[in-house]
């Protein structure tokens, strides 16, 4: 038998994700009879408003989960690794945020656009992935049901709030700083724990996350490895290259990529991208229109634009992929993961 309403925690609601979580589950009115929010211990006693009402943070325990039916984690990996074992022991459905789930054998990495069928094989976490693959994926699966996929290569323009809080302050603070003709301090980007630290004011940073062995960023990683995953093409030619920007929210992707099949042009890659669920076309180009971060926060969707063919490779287009990474980034996929798990009856089964 379905419940009407679950007892929902949110861990990290003092955070930049768990603030979109907040506004996300409200704006959907989605189904709670409890809601618990947590965080460390330095939040803890602190008040937030859900829906006209006053809530008091608590310190994230094992404790916490006792009777919550789904939880929506957004507090670092090590949260999530030390934390989801425990919910789950407790029957809860956690829908994970972190990257310290995703690869795992066993774990669905789910976009409902995309893989939403691969959320019944869940055993009590739910990958939500990074937040430049979701809307990579989005964009991208309609062309594959069309056309099979080959190749991707993808540039990012990351904005800063991806970085957390803490990061955005910073570059808010160096902007003030450098504009008042002071200089500017940094000490959280381009990674809060590697060894040194850039400003990000008025720079374009080519790191994000740390380095791995083979030269590669672990963000541009997370988008090969998770791609592969979420897409089921484990044989897909991809390579990334991630760059912070300094803008607060709204990532922004160059893609190119090859279709298997030839013989589609732009205007058949742009038709199917008008019909594919979760997408905006925005192209225009002689009405200059084409997606852009201002235009895109605050929305849901992922927004296409630029679609055009290569010059030298008939299977081979480009485009411009826009999306508001605490959003379809985080907050409101984890959401349509909550709401596609209650539609196909898959909160039942941990009880
Ligand atoms: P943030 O603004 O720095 O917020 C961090 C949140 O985690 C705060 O609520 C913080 O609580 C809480 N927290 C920290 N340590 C904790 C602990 N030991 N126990 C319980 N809660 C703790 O960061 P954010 O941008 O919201 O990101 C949070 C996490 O979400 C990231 O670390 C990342 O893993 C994930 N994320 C995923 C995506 C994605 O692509 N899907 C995007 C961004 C972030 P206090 O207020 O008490 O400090
Ligand atoms: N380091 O969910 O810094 O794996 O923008 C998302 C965003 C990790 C993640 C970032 C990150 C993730 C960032």
């Amino acid at each position: 038998m379905t419940k009407q309403n679950y007892q929902v925690a949110v861990v990290g609601a003092t955070g930049a994700v768990g603030q979109q979580m907040l506004k996300t589950l409200e704006e959907r009115q989605f189904p709670i009879s409890t809601l618990t929010l947590l965080s460390s211990k330095r939040s803890a006693g602190k008040s937030l408003s859900f829906q006209g009402k006053t809530y008091t943070v608590e310190e994230a325990t094992p404790e916490s989960f006792e009777g919550v039916d789904i939880a929506l984690f957004s507090a670092g990996g090590s949260v999530s690794k030390a934390l989801i074992p425990e919910a789950i022991k407790r029957g809860v459905v956690c829908v994970d945020n972190t990257s310290a789930f995703r690869m795992d054998e066993g774990v669905p990495l789910v976009v409902p656009e995309v893989n939403e069928n691969d959320l019944r094989n869940h055993k009590g976490v739910i990958a939500n992935p990074n937040c430049s693959t979701i809307q990579m994926v989005v964009a991208l699966e309609p062309i594959r049901q069309a056309y099979g996929l080959n190749k991707v290569v993808v540039s990012t323009y990351q904005a800063v709030s991806g970085a957390g809080l803490d990061a955005v302050e910073e570059m808010e603070e160096q902007t003030k700083a450098i504009l008042a003709g002071e200089t500017a301090e940094a000490n959280v980007l381009p990674v809060s724990g590697d060894k040194k630290h850039y400003q990000i004011a008025f720079n374009a940073i080519p790191q994000i996350d740390v380095f791995q062995d083979n030269g590669f960023t672990y963000e541009e990683m997370k988008m090969i490895n998770e791609t592969k995953k979420i897409m089921h093409l484990p044989n897909l030619e991809i390579a990334a290259t991630c760059v912070r920007l300094p803008i607060e929210t709204g990532h922004s992707e160059s893609i190119y990529f090859e279709t298997e099949q030839a013989g589609a042009t732009a205007a058949d890659v742009k038709a199917r991208l008008s019909d594919a669920a979760g997408v905006t076309l925005q192209d225009d180009p002689t009405n200059q229109v084409y997606p852009m971060v201002t235009t895109a926060v605050g929305k849901p969707d992922v927004f296409v634009g630029r679609v055009r063919q290569d010059l030298d490779r008939a299977n081979g287009f480009h485009a411009w992929v826009v999306s508001d990474n605490l959003l379809k980034g985080a907050a409101w996929n984890s959401v349509q993961i909550a709401e596609s798990l209650i539609k196909l009856n898959l909160l039942e089964k941990q009880a």
